[in-house]
């Protein structure tokens, strides 16, 4: 069995990485810091006795997907699951207040990414008859916060690709579901606030947010459902948060 994961050299994907290696699937990981891809495969290859293949490109760039994709040797390419989870929020501004280059590379990885990910992804899925694809969404793809204008919009957008690949890939044999966690304390805030460390961990000063391992419990849990049975969606929060905005705080 092979996993496909994008964004695996820090949190969700690279939890979600280890229990799939756990559970016996070879892997190809991807992220843009080759170091921490080799150091991570190295790990896993090391511990779980699995066979991992790294791919090192920027979900952005179409000319390096699709030179990666086409690198894959073929005994790499029966491709049990994809999960386009790379992604992330760059600022937290009033849509009058927005920086522009933050807009762009939200809908550059969190969408264009996500879509060039599949269009390569998916035509080998239809050759080989079989395929997942886990998108990872957010609470974030459901509602809407103060000065969330843009990463929200981005996140709306998986949740309709969601839907709308489900609907073209169902000839296919091609399962889609979409996760939309609440909190999850990874590096996420450190990069929505440009490596402002201090102000990252307020975030989830004073309550229990999900851990990465939380979710790739979950996508493993998707992932290993009966061939009949598909998850079309699940939205997962931490038990002291109700919504984007209600959360419990000691
Ligand atoms: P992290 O910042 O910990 O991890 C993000 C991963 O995405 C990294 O591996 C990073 O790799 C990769 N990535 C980012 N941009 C690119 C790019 N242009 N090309 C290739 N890889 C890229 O964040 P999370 O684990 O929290 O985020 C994973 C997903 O979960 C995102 O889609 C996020 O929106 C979503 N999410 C997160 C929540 C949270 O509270 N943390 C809640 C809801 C959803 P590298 O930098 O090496 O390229
Ligand atoms: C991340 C969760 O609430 O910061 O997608 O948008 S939130």
């Amino acid at each position: 069995m092979i996993a496909f994961i994008t964004g695996a050299t820090a949190g969700i994907g690279k939890a979600t990485a280890e229990v799939f290696a756990k559970n016996g699937y070879n892997l190809i990981i991807t992220g843009r810091r080759k170091e921490r891809l080799d150091e991570i495969s190295a790990y896993l290859k090391a511990t779980h006795k699995i066979e991992v293949l790294c791919l090192n490109f920027d979900v952005r760039n179409i000319k390096e997907v699709e030179n990666a994709i086409n690198s894959i040797p073929s005994d790499w390419k029966k491709i049990n699951v994809l999960l386009n989870n790379a992604g992330l929020a760059a600022g937290l501004n009033s849509i009058q207040e927005g920086n522009t280059d933050d807009w762009e590379r939200m809908i550059d990885t969190n969408i264009k990414g996500l879509l060039y990910m599949t269009r390569n992804i998916a035509p080998i899925m239809i050759k080989n008859g079989f395929g997942h694809i886990v998108n990872i969404g957010s609470i974030a793809g459901k509602e809407v916060y103060a000065n969330g204008n843009v990463y929200c919009a981005t996140k709306h957008a998986v949740d309709a690709l969601n839907k709308g690949m489900r609907i073209d890939l169902l000839p296919h044999n091609i399962k889609v579901t979409a996760i939309h966690p609440g909190m999850v304390e990874t590096e996420f805030s450190i990069v929505r606030y440009n490596g402002d460390e201090e102000r990252a961990k307020n975030v989830y000063k004073g309550l229990e947010p999900l851990l990465p391992e939380d979710i790739a419990e979950t996508v493993y849990w998707v992932a290993s459902r009966p061939p009949h049975v598909n998850i079309n969606e699940i939205i997962i929060m931490p038990t002291v948060q109700a919504n984007a905005t209600t959360t419990i705080r000691k």
